[in-house]
């Protein structure tokens, strides 16, 4: 098989870069491990950056999320059984919308398909090579067979577990990365939201996260520790803990119920790969990078490296520059950083450690009032969850 752009995995990444490619009148071929249902079924994120779903939009993908989705204009902080909303309008100008990642890759899939793009299900890349060449190659299984994608340049969409990151020769690349002493336990329940925009609880038990998927179904988190087993947690067990961790002074507000559908638990890391490419080998999203969810970013960078790489393939494509492409890697890592600086803070000052001695706690408290207090700390905060546009 022959291609000018292979690339590894199914995910937003990938689907969004080799969608992208296509309004560019660029072929790519996209190898998938699993199959379909499994890519569409995966729950994953739930905000989308301002400028994502601008993107989304702007690229003919956007419409059943603005019929579907919700523009969110705020977030809640709850902290010391007291409540504060934090305004994005006012504060950036911009808003966020919520709309499951799970629905973006639905509609992505079913567009490449209409198009008439290529993505072989069910095919795994079992190797990248000949990076350093101007024929760089995926080696792959299919349908029991194997097969060799011959391509002009590969793009690693494949997630942190993918191949892409291990195919860069380890004395090029450099890694960073921070493991934090807790996970999230994530449900997905058929109950209403109880809140109208997301809830960011932090109190003496532990970090909770109240979001939701549709005006029936809310989707919500519980800081556990590393190592947790699901199978430990009761849906009796989550929901106690949930409504401890979200209650208010005053009692006026309750948590509603309803049957657990799906949970899993999730372990917490920052991870960063340097640099992001090397020869006709690009890595994109999970694949180059990792970031705690708290900050609600993991999708949205994914996004931004391929609206970013696939500027710099059309390039190429139309006059041979390669100019975009060999800045790729500085220009996608400055926003990689910001990003994981937005969720390192976010997560370390939520998530409490229930041992500890109390000094972090009060500063995490202290921090919390300010940002209630001071419209340019809101500011901080606002501006990094909407999405800064130019970074
Ligand atoms: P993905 O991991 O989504 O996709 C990679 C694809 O490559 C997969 O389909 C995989 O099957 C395929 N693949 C892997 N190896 C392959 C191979 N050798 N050959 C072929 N295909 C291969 N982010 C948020 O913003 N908010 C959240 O709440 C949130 N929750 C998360 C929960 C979990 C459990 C995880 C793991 C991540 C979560 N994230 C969250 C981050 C998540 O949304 C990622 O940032 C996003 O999926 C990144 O998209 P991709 O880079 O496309 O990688
Ligand atoms: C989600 O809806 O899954 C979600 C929302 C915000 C986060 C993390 C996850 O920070």
């Amino acid at each position: 098989m022959r291609t000018p752009i292979g690339i590894i995995g199914a995910g937003p990444a990938g689907l969004f870069l080799s969608h992208l490619l296509h309004r560019q009148g660029i072929d790519s071929v996209i190898l998938e491990r699993r199959d379909r249902s499994y890519c569409e079924r995966r729950q994953r994120a739930g905000v989308v950056e301002h400028g994502v779903a601008e993107a989304l939009r702007a690229s003919g993908v956007g419409a059943r999320m603005d019929r579907e989705g919700f523009v969110h204009n705020g977030i809640e902080l709850r902290f010391d059984g007291q409540a504060h909303r934090i305004d994005f309008p006012d504060l950036t100008g911009r808003n966020v919308m919520i709309y499951a990642q799970t629905e973006i890759v639905k509609d992505l899939i079913a567009q490449r398909i209409a198009d008439g793009g290529q993505i072989l299900f069910e095919a795994e890349a079992t190797a990248i090579e000949d990076i350093e060449t101007d024929h760089p190659r995926v080696r792959f299984t299919h349908a029991g067979r194997e097969d060799i994608l011959e391509c002009a340049y590969v793009v690693a969409c494949d997630g942190f577990h993918g191949v892409g990151r291990s195919s860069l020769p380890a004395d090029v690349i450099q890694t960073f990365e921070k493991v934090y002493p807790f996970s999230w336990l994530g449900i997905l329940a058929d109950v209403a939201p109880s809140c109208d925009e997301l809830i960011y609880a932090h109190s003496e038990r532990g970090f909770a996260l109240h979001s939701m998927r549709s005006e029936s179904v809310s989707r919500l988190y519980l800081q556990v520790p590393t190592g947790t087993d699901p199978k430990d947690w009761s849906d009796a067990r989550i929901w106690a803990e949930l409504s401890a961790r979200f209650r208010l002074r005053g009692g006026d507000w309750e948590l509603q119920q309803g049957p657990i559908t799906d949970t899993s638990v999730t372990p917490m890391r920052s991870f960063v790969t340097e640099p992001m490419r090397h020869g006709r080998l690009f890595l994109a999203g999970d694949a180059a990078h990792i970031v705690p969810p708290t900050g609600a970013k993991g999708l949205n960078l994914a996004m931004h490296d391929v609206m970013l790489l696939a500027e710099a393939l059309a390039a190429w494509r139309a006059t041979g520059d390669t100019k975009l492409l060999d800045d790729y890697s500085a220009t996608a890592l400055r926003r990689v950083w910001r990003a994981e600086h937005f969720s390192y803070w976010m997560t370390s000052l939520l998530h409490t450690d229930p041992d500890g001695t109390g000094f972090d706690y009060r500063l995490q408290l202290s921090y919390l009032e300010h940002i209630a207090a001071s419209q340019a700390a809101a500011a901080q905060l606002a501006e990094n969850y909407t999405g800064i546009p130019q970074i």
